[in-house]
């Protein structure tokens, strides 16, 4: 039987962080041996905001050598950049015309980010969950892993499927996300009642996945908490505390039950730095890989082609398959 079909991605903006690797790629890694894996910088989307080419450029290819820096492995999954498949734009244009704007505009995400960026409100902002819908449904992808804040767009992309195969006939899988059981939300280390974001103003408030050990070390020893000493998961009371605790038992593989115990009695002081020091040596194989194949662009760049002709190759079977049933006139072969 087939493997069933797992997408996901990550749009070039700011830098990878530790709630990304935590909330999303952990899962990509696990899922890469039983599962039909596409994973995708999704540098379509961050054309939604300002981009200063060069940089997006440099920032995307920095991306690519990431994913695969984390362990993300060419020989079992499918590895490309979203641009370089045409039949991402294409599909999205028929599901555009199959999803209604009252629909995007109640997305919590793009309420967020007209607010954020009120002097470019592009229609591209407004219409990413289609695009997003298109990524996934074009793979006839099953399993969607996403962090929380993603929830609701992979919800809209199971909406305007159901639409789109009641309309004509059965042609899209239904997909559902995968979301952590711990860890789907990490949290800021300066806000630790805000989201863990990667294009966020200030450095401290996240980790980057190839932040050196030194820098990692001082925004843990930086992180906000609160004043009453105790190391104990309440995420109503002790958010500051509850996050870094969250952080541990990830990177640690251990639960917040045992990583409480641990503490018990224990600084704050002390509690931070091993918090540090324990994502210092996760990620210390993620920053070295990296400084390694950010010197074989080459190599990077043939990932990126094959992996490109492999997606597309699968993307266009159900392309083909959308413009017949919409009535599309079939180009002669
Ligand atoms: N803090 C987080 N905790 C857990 N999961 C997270 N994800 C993102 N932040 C956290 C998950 O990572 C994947 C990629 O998300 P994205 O490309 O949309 O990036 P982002 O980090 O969500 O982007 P930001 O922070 O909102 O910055 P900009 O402004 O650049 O878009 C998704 O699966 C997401 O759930």
């Amino acid at each position: 039987m087939d493997k069933k079909v797992i997408f996901s991605g990550i749009q070039p903006t700011g830098c990878i962080t530790l709630g990304n690797y935590i909330g999303a790629i952990q899962n990509w890694l696990k899922l890469q041996d039983d599962y039909k894996c596409l994973y995708c910088i999704v540098d379509m989307h961050a054309l939604t905001v300002h981009q200063q080419p060069a940089e997006f450029r440099q920032r995307a290819v920095s991306f690519f050598a990431q994913y695969l820096a984390t362990g993300l492995d060419p020989e079992k999954s499918t590895i490309y950049f979203q641009s370089h498949v045409p039949e991402h734009a294409q599909l999205t244009w028929v599901l555009n015309c199959n999803s209604y704007i009252g629909e995007l505009s109640r997305m919590t995400q793009f309420k967020d980010k007209s607010r954020k960026h009120p002097d470019n409100l592009n229609m591209g902002l407004m219409d990413y969950p289609v695009l997003m819908a298109a990524d996934i449904l074009l793979y006839q992808t099953s399993l969607v892993p996403v962090g929380i804040d993603q929830k609701q767009h992979v919800e809209l992309a199971r909406d305007i499927a159901t639409r789109f195969n009641n309309k004509y006939s059965p042609t899209f899988t239904i997909p559902e996300p995968y979301i952590p059981k711990s860890g789907a939300k990490i949290f800021s280390l300066q806000d630790p009642t805000s989201k863990m974001s990667k294009s966020d103003v200030d450095p401290n408030a996240y980790i980057a996945i190839v932040d050196s050990a030194e820098d990692i070390a001082r925004k843990f020893k930086r992180a906000v908490t609160d004043s009453d000493n105790e190391i104990r998961f309440d995420e109503v009371n002790k958010p500051g505390i509850s996050n870094l605790l969250t952080i541990y038992s990830n990177v640690t593989d251990t639960t917040i039950e045992k990583a409480e115990l641990e503490f018990e009695g224990k600084g704050y002081g002390e509690f931070k730095t091993a918090v540090g020091d324990a994502v210092i040596e996760k990620l210390r194989p993620v920053r070295e890989k990296y400084t390694d194949l950010m010197n074989n662009k080459d190599y990077l760049m043939q990932i990126a082609k094959d992996g490109a002709q492999e997606a597309s190759y699968m993307a266009r079977k159900t392309l083909s398959k959308v413009y017949r049933k919409i009535g599309f006139v079939e180009p002669k072969r």
